[in-house]
């Protein structure tokens, strides 16, 4: 076979939100991994793009009152920008809309039509009656069957996180107008997924990546496969072949496009996708978020398998990400914002990257909290790693003005390459954080060193034996250089040049942490990361605290009511005594009514619905101790209570005297 690259991919972004932390928690990793393999002189192709087809990209562009391809590509250009800005750089970024994807797309799910692995079959879907269209996954909101806790469509996402077929969801509303669903019988296609039990059980436990994926997969296989309802109606997507009404479910092209886009990138370079996609197992790793690893493990490899395809060697899930001790929620105002929050405030991406890197385990869960954030960069990344080299460069350039020619001690050596053969086995064993901590280790080693050998004194007496020191500290520099690109590129260029180098950091191999060219002139170096002072941090968690507020009061808006809460309105029934049309205006009505004994103006914006004539007499019931307010000039001292578009009014079912409280 051809020379093989290693493929890795990051899960694509939806085109309907910005970056945020969540994302992150996966890429910067992604990233890291692929700097890594490189440095350490692998040959990888990292790709990524993003996802544009799917009802929440519908449902959103619906809200914004744009077309989903204009909403896609203002997102994809979003993401796009934002990881460049965080030196998260892919070799491609593609769309699952475009034009390779769509015949990717239509071309595997053809092969596995002639496979035999997909059949038609009639299935109970909601539609929503009044919007008169079908409502595939987001489009209906409901209980979840598994769990009964509210959930969308196509999964319960804030309960059990299980996949949800169409028909399955209860109580199903449309989540674009609230109107209960009703079921219709539609034909459907179905992937034979219970085909693929046998094939998952050999391939899952050779799976690599990180246990939770491998593990969370075999025991989903265990319970029992259910064949896939891979077609929905909706126009936006890519069309099932020979419907023009159906597209595919979301989650079939979404992953095609891993190989879309490696098909895309190996045009532009002169390669073949192929070597990536051929063979048993591919040479492929996605990294993705823990919550989409049923999609990466079970259906993705089934599909790849039954249309002739390589399944991916390896799938690295990350653990989650809490803020402030609290569950990553946009709705709960839990969400840390790439640009806004971030970027745009001037913050460093590369302190980003240190914290998501160094935090915790892969797996784990993540918390954020400005608070630690400022603790971990100062004390690790000034503190240790930017002092230590600032006063080894700062000693070496004002003493020396150069690298000093001196042979470096051998236990210097071995200390450097003790960390590179650490940081090697963690990152191939995606054990991300222990990788940084054994580079920070080596610039911990390097402090105590300078600290204990205290060139500043020895210079005084013997110019040698400063020179010796300031010479192994200057090799650990260099080896920090290089090993630290993977985490903080930026950085690691700055303290690359500060050596006296004039290429780039990137193009140097993990290997050269032992070579330095002697008598390199020193320019004069500045403190290569300076810290986050206090105000600008209370700045940033004040940011957050007000989000939190403000969706705090969105959700109290709808939060329950005690009895003495409800007590507190006066609802009374009261009887219609005149009504006329308010001037000026189609909508509104001003009546005049009875409430027992005390007589009420109120304006209501029922025109549309009853004449004057028809509605004089009736009885009503009116909220009578709202605020007055004034609607066209007219005073409204009271609401009547209504339902529904048509304002179908509420009336008592026996005859009440006016003045009846309602309770
Ligand atoms: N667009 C985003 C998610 O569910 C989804 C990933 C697709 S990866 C092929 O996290
Ligand atoms: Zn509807």
């Amino acid at each position: 076979m051809n020379h093989r690259p290693m493929l890795v991919t990051c899960g694509l972004p939806y085109t309907n939100g910005c970056c945020h932390l969540g994302h992150l928690r996966t890429y910067v990793p992604a990233d890291f991994y692929v700097r890594f393999l490189r440095r350490s002189g692998e040959d990888v192709v990292f790709i990524c793009g993003s996802d544009n087809h799917g009802t929440p990209i519908v449902v959103s562009a619906e809200n914004e009152h744009m077309h989903p391809r204009e909403l896609s590509l203002r997102y994809h250009r979003h993401f796009e920008e934002t990881f460049q800005r965080l030196s998260v750089n892919f070799d491609y970024f593609g769309m699952t809309d475009g034009e390779t994807n769509h015949r990717r797309t239509k071309a595997i799910v053809q092969n596995l039509i002639d496979h035999g692995y997909v059949y038609k079959k009639i299935i109970q879907q909601s539609y929503c009656p009044k919007c008169e269209r079908s409502l595939p996954d987001r489009y209906v909101e409901g209980v979840c069957p598994y769990c009964g806790v509210p959930a969308r469509g196509d999964e319960c996402d804030q309960g059990c996180g299980r996949h949800l077929e169409p028909g399955e969801i209860k109580s199903a509303c449309c989540s674009v107008c609230g109107t209960p669903a009703v079921l219709r019988e539609q034909e459907h296609y179905f992937f034979k997924l219970s085909d693929f039990k046998d094939f998952l059980l050999s391939y899952l436990p050779k799976l690599e990546g990180t246990l939770i994926a491998r593990n969370y997969a075999l025991g989903w296989v265990k319970e029992g496969l259910h064949d896939w309802c891979i077609t929905r109606t909706l126009d936006w997507g890519v069309k099932f072949p020979g419907h023009e009404d159906l597209v595919v479910y979301v989650w079939v092209d979404a992953p095609i496009g891993y190989i879309s886009f490696t098909e895309e990138w190996a045009v532009q370079h002169g390669k073949d996708w192929k070597t990536c996609w051929c063979g048993d197992i591919a040479p492929v790793t996605h990294f993705i978020g823990s919550d989409i690893i049923y999609h990466h493990t079970i259906f993705w490899p089934s599909m790849l398998r039954g249309a002739g395809y390589g399944v991916p060697s390896a799938i690295v899930a990350s653990g989650m990400l809490k803020i402030n001790d609290q569950k990553f929620s946009k709705s709960r105002g839990y969400v840390v914002w790439a640009n806004e929050d971030y970027l745009d405030k001037g913050l460093s991406a590369d302190y980003l990257r240190y914290y998501l890197l160094a935090y915790t385990s892969h797996t784990r869960e993540l918390n954020f909290s400005w608070k630690i954030f400022q603790e971990r960069v100062n004390n690790e990344v000034v503190g240790t790693l930017g002092n230590f080299i600032y006063r080894t460069l700062y000693f070496a350039q004002k003493f020396f003005g150069k690298i000093p020619e001196h042979p470096v001690d051998e236990e210097i050596l071995s200390r450097i390459q003790q960390s590179v053969g650490g940081m090697e086995d963690a990152v191939r064993s995606y054990e991300f954080k222990s990788a940084v901590d054994t580079m920070m280790s080596l610039a911990a080693f390097g402090n105590t060193y300078i600290q204990n050998q205290a060139p500043w004194q020895i210079i005084k007496t013997d110019r040698t034996a400063a020179e010796r020191v300031i010479r192994n500290c200057l090799q650990i520099v260099h080896a920090l250089a290089i090993l630290i690109e993977p985490v903080m590129p930026d950085s690691a260029q700055r303290i690359w040049l500060m050596l006296g180098n004039i290429d780039q950091v990137h193009e140097h191999l993990v290997r050269e942490v032992s070579t330095l060219p002697a008598f390199q002139n020193l320019p004069l170096p500045v403190p290569p990361f300076t810290k986050m002072e206090d105000d600008q941090i209370i700045e940033l968690e004040k940011v957050l605290e007000k989000r939190v507020e403000e969706a705090d009061r969105k959700v109290k808006g709808k939060e329950e009511v005690s009895m003495d809460e409800f007590g507190r309105l006066d609802i009374r029934i009261g009887k219609v005594i005149s009504a006329i049309q308010v001037k000026g205006s189609k909508k509104l009505l001003t009546l005049k009514i009875d409430v027992g004994g005390d007589e009420r103006q109120v304006v209501s914006g029922i025109a549309e619905y009853y004449s004057p004539e028809e509605i004089i007499g009736k009885e009503v019931a009116v909220v009578l101790n709202l605020m007055p307010v004034k609607i066209f000039g007219v005073e409204s001292q009271g609401m009547l209570l209504a339902a529904g578009e048509q304002a179908s009014l509420l009336v008592p079912l026996h005859p009440v005297e006016p003045g009846t409280k309602v309770r």
